[in-house]
C-alpha cells in the first residue's frame, strides 16, 4: 500500500544543506519543500548570537509566510585554537558575501602554526521544528581536528579541512551516506524524525 507524503519545508538559502536534509529524510513519509516553491518573504536577519535563536527564527519565520510545518538549520564550526569561532559566524566569517574557498582560507591563514593536539573542532548544527503545534530543537555535534591543506572534494563548506575522527578522513573525502551517518545534521535531525513520524 502507498503510504502517503507530507510536506515540511526546509527553510534555507544553501543548496548544500538542502541537499543533505533531503538525502537524510529520504524513505521518511515526508516531502521536503525548499524556499524556492514559495513566493520570497523577507528572511529574518539571522543576528543573534546563538545557532538555537537563529534555528527558531529561520523556522518560525517560514512557517508563518508560507503555513506548512518548517524546519530550519542553523549550523557552524568550532575551533578550539580560535576560542570557538567562527562558530555562529561560520558563512560569513571572510565577509559579508563570502565564498566558502574564502571562509577556508581566512582558517587555514589563522590556524597556521598550530600543532596536531591545538587543532581540535566541531560542526555544530542546530534543526530547529516549528509548526502543528511544535516548536523544538535538536542539537548535532560532530567532533574532528583541522588539517593543514584541503583533501577531498565532496560536501561543502569547511568539509575539505574538517577530518573526522569518526569516520578517519575528512568529510570532503567521506561518501554522503557516511557523512551523513555521524555528522552534526545528521545527529541533530534524528530527534527531529522522530517528532515527524510521530505525526504521519
Ligand atoms: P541558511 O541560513 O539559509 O540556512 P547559511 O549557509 O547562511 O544558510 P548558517 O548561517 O547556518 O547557514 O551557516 C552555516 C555555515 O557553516 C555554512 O555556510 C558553512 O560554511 C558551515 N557549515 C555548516 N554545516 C557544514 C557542513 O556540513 N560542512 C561544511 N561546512 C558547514
Amino acid at each position: 500500500m502507498k503510504r502517503s507524503t507530507r510536506q515540511i519545508l526546509a527553510a534555507t538559502n544553501n543548496t548544500d544543506k538542502l541537499r543533505e536534509i533531503r538525502q537524510i529524510l529520504n524513505g521518511s513519509d515526508w516531502e521536503v519543500v525548499s524556499l524556492n516553491d514559495f513566493p520570497p518573504y523577507p528572511e529574518p536577519p539571522e543576528n543573534a548570537e546563538t545557532l538555537v535563536e537563529n534555528a527558531l527564527e529561520k523556522a518560525r519565520e517560514g512557517y508563518q509566510h508560507t503555513g506548512i510545518i518548517t524546519l530550519a538549520d542553523d549550523s557552524g564550526l568550532e575551533v578550539d585554537y580560535l576560542n570557538g569561532r567562527p562558530g555562529v559566524h561560520s558563512a560569513r566569517y571572510a565577509g559579508e558575501n563570502a565564498s566558502y574557498d574564502d571562509n577556508v582560507d581566512l582558517l587555514l591563514r589563522e590556524i597556521d602554526g598550530a600543532q596536531e593536539n591545538e587543532r581540535t573542532a566541531r560542526f555544530r548544527c542546530v534543526m530547529a521544528l516549528v509548526g502543528a503545534g511544535i516548536e523544538q530543537w535538536w542539537e548535532g555535534v560532530s567532533e574532528g581536528i583541522i588539517i593543514e591543506t584541503r583533501k577531498g572534494s565532496s560536501g561543502f563548506g569547511y568539509d575539505p579541512v574538517f577530518w573526522s575522527h569518526e569516520l578517519g578522513k575528512t568529510f570532503a573525502e567521506a561518501s554522503s551516506e557516511d557523512k551523513n551517518r555521524v555528522s552534526h545534521r545528521g545527529q541533530a535531525l534524528i530527534g527531529l524524525s522522530n517528532v515527524l513520524n510521530e505525526l504521519t
